[in-house]
């Protein structure tokens, strides 16, 4: 797990370099290596650790917005994720999705910019394992600014009333961009919502890796036993803004502070100390992670970036045809997607 979390939290410092390049001083969004936008999970880490720890590569993860800490746990190739950030054609989704679309079918791994989005895929992953009389069960990671969503509560009730060996996991950070949870729902431990549907609701209050570790656990195998869905709730903290560029005016420096303070991988390095784990092999652990980014990085840095003629490839179900034939330009095949009813 501190392996998993030093690995995410270094990842998202050596993004961080990379967004910024070109981008100032106006904050141009479009500019440098990493057009768009950037969320950041530094923070996070516990909840994505402490959970995969207990998946297997069949096991479904669906996450939203914010999810390199929990693609990396889960084990998505950190070389075609990294192009995938970049805008490269190696990238996982040949560098179309850029950073809140990353897919990865050989850990079956998807998430989504859309909030809520990854709970009905989760059940639906989790339903196909039930009839397929496998083991494998699924995981949907959602923001708690994501709790009063259709998507997520309608999820809750298909998996409860099936029984399906799914696990939702809510990263409470308290806050949702500038709306803070108090503003927006009544519920102030999301892990509640769970009592409507018949189902076990576990709060984590600390964003304690080991405690995460144990409540997932539990629950991945009540999944994988056969015996239904749980919702589990992790107070986790959000040690930057909402996505990189954001002036966090909304928030006062105490809550920041707050959060700077409360830091789960030094949390889970003291752990580990205690129990006899040093200094030098925790420095191991972190050197091996920081060198496996290095290369990831550089390795991304390197590859191609897509062709213009490629820009339709992949994206429609049923292509424009100039551009499924002739990669003809965007005027062409706007035009030709609305003369065969725009039903991309
Ligand atoms: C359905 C939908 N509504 C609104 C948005 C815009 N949006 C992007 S992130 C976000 C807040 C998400 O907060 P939370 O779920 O708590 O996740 P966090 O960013 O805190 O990790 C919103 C409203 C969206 N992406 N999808
Ligand atoms: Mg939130």
């Amino acid at each position: 797990m501190y392996e998993q979390m030093v690995t995410a939290r270094h990842y998202e410092e050596r993004l961080v370099d990379e967004y910024l390049v070109g981008k100032q001083p106006a904050f141009d969004i479009s500019a440098g290596p990493i057009p768009g936008e950037l969320h950041l999970a530094a923070g996070h880490e516990a909840s994505g650790a402490g959970v995969c720890m207990h998946l297997r590569d069949d096991d479904t993860v669906t996450a939203p917005h914010r999810p390199h800490h929990i693609a990396i746990a889960k084990g998505v190739d950190l070389k075609r994720m990294t192009a995938e950030i970049f805008g490269r054609k190696t990238g996982l989704c040949r560098g179309k999705g850029g950073h809140m679309h990353l897919f990865d079918p050989d850990v079956n791994f998807a998430c989504s910019g859309i909030i809520a989005q990854g709970c009905p895929p989760a059940v639906g992953a989790a339903m196909a394992a039930k009839k397929r009389n496998t083991d494998s069960v699924a995981v949907a990671f959602l923001g708690e600014g994501a709790i009063d969503q259709g998507g997520f509560l309608e999820s809750l009730n298909l998996a409860a009333v099936h029984d399906l060996p799914v696990v939702f996991v809510v990263e409470d950070n308290d806050w949702a961009i500038s709306m803070p949870k108090d503003r927006v729902t009544d519920v102030q431990n999301g892990a509640q919502r769970a009592a409507g549907f018949d189902l076990p609701g576990v709060r984590i209050d600390s964003d304690d890796a080991t405690a995460v570790y144990e409540a997932a656990g539990e629950a991945v195998m009540r999944a994988r036993d056969g015996n239904g869905p749980t919702l589990i709730e992790v107070q986790v903290h959000r040690r930057m803004g909402h996505f990189m560029g954001d002036a966090e005016a909304y928030r006062s420096e105490a809550d920041i502070d707050r959060a700077k303070q409360r830091d789960s991988i030094e949390r889970l390095a003291e752990d580990l100390r205690s129990h006899g784990v040093t200094d030098d092999e925790l420095d191991e652990i972190r050197e091996r992670a920081h060198e496996r980014v290095e290369e990831a990085i550089s390795w991304a840095k390197e590859q191609p970036e897509p062709g213009p003629e490629e820009a339709y490839e992949n994206v429609f179900t049923n292509p424009p045809t100039q551009a499924a034939t002739d990669g003809g330009s965007a005027a062409d095949a706007s035009g030709d997607a609305d003369e065969t009813g725009g039903d991309n």
